[in-house]
């Protein structure tokens, strides 16, 4: 089986190939990535001489390129996670969101087409398609969409696509539109790794608004699990909501992060709001725990130690995003200089 896993230099992906390589012994894993700020190929260096694991720069957003990708490996699965992914970032700056997560998607839809009609698209979307919940209720999949962000829009955008594809084109396509994740590998503009980073550094915790936004968190190889599961017994067309049961506001997150990392409350500065900054989100994973079996293995109370733990061990990794470093990975592994 050869898989295509779009945007496995990220978060996300880099853990999923991890997670696919060491549960499919017999997959071919292709990770495709343009390398942007968020694409971090150190994540994956373990993986460099595995000949199960190839590499691919390439921005979905090119078609040439991406027809090049799929005529050499013919997928029969694609895992689609590449995106822009930070709802700060879109507020200042949609274009690239549309860009990257509404054509690019596309691109590869239609690439699928052409290329490898047969094969199954899994479309990783986000709950945050669903827009903002108040103190009650939980997103279902029949939730209507209402997203708030440029993020989230331009991925309720894809997911259109996605939807599109299937009725019009009759293409094996699936969706899933998970919750907060939290882990190893995480680019620290996100929360869980920004709070930790500076209270070891004795800096401001920066806290949106009152800190009372809540957020459904998920361990990352919880994540994996669940997309694995929704790869192989998923129904065409359908969309599978993934979460952890596990709400947190932020300001009890932070202060837990305070904690663990032994450092003073003192830190935490409470800052001008995120605008149109969803207030909660919560997953009803009812659909997915029913119909395919999956559940959630990790307990935060176990998994949030755990990544605290990676984080502390591998404070170089971070030094090396800070420092810009971890650019010339790609250079210093396949000779070529980074556009
Ligand atoms: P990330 O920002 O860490 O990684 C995104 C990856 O996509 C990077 O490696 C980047 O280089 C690559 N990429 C960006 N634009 C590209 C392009 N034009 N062509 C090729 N590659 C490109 O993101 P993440 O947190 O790992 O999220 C992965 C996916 O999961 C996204 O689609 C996101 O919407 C979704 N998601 C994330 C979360 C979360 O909590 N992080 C939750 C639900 C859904
Ligand atoms: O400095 C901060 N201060 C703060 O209070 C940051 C970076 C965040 N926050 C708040 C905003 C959110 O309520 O913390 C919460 C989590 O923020 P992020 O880590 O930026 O995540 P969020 O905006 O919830 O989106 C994430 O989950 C869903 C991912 O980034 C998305 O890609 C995913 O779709």
């Amino acid at each position: 089986m050869n898989v295509l896993v779009t945007g496995g230099a990220g978060f996300i992906g880099s853990n999923l190939i991890h997670f696919l390589l060491s549960q499919k012994p017999e997959w071919n894993l292709i990770n495709v990535d343009s390398l942007t700020y968020a694409g971090n190929l150190e994540n994956l260096s373990s993986c460099d001489d595995n000949p199960r694991y190839s590499f691919e720069l390439a921005d979905i957003t090119d078609t040439v390129r991406i027809h090049e990708v799929f005529d050499k490996h013919h997928p029969d699965f694609i895992l689609h996670l590449a995106a822009e992914s930070h709802v700060d970032r879109s507020v200042l700056d949609p274009l690239v969101f549309v860009r990257t997560n509404v054509l690019g998607t596309q691109v590869l839809l239609d690439e699928m087409r052409k290329t490898v009609p047969g094969s199954r698209f899994l479309h990783v979307s986000t709950d945050e398609v669903y827009g903002s919940l108040g103190a009650e209720g939980y997103f279902t999949e029949e939730t209507p969409i209402a997203p708030n962000s440029p993020y989230s829009s331009s991925k309720a955008g894809s997911d259109m696509l996605v939807r599109a594809a299937f009725i019009t084109h009759g293409l094996d396509t699936v969706i899933t539109r998970c919750s907060n994740n939290y882990g190893p590998y995480q680019f620290p503009e996100k929360l869980i790794p920004l709070m930790l980073n500076n209270a070891w550094a004795g800096k401001p915790l920066p806290v949106y608004g009152d800190g009372r936004n809540v957020r459904d968190w998920i361990y990352v190889d919880d994540h994996c699990s669940a997309l694995l599961a929704v790869l192989e017994n998923g129904r065409s067309g359908e969309v599978y909501n993934i979460g952890g049961n596990n709400e947190w506001a932020n300001i009890d997150i932070v202060k837990l992060i305070l904690r663990q990392a032994e450092a003073s409350e003192d830190l935490i500065q409470f800052v001008t709001d995120r605008p149109g900054h969803d207030h909660r989100y919560a997953i009803d994973a009812t659909k997915i725990e029913k119909g395919l079996g999956w559940q959630p293995r990790h307990s935060f109370e176990e998994a949030l130690p755990l990544t605290i733990k990676w984080y502390g061990d591998n404070i170089e990794w971070t030094r090396r995003i800070v420092s810009g470093a971890y650019r010339d990975y790609y250079e210093q592994q396949y000779g070529q200089r980074l556009g």
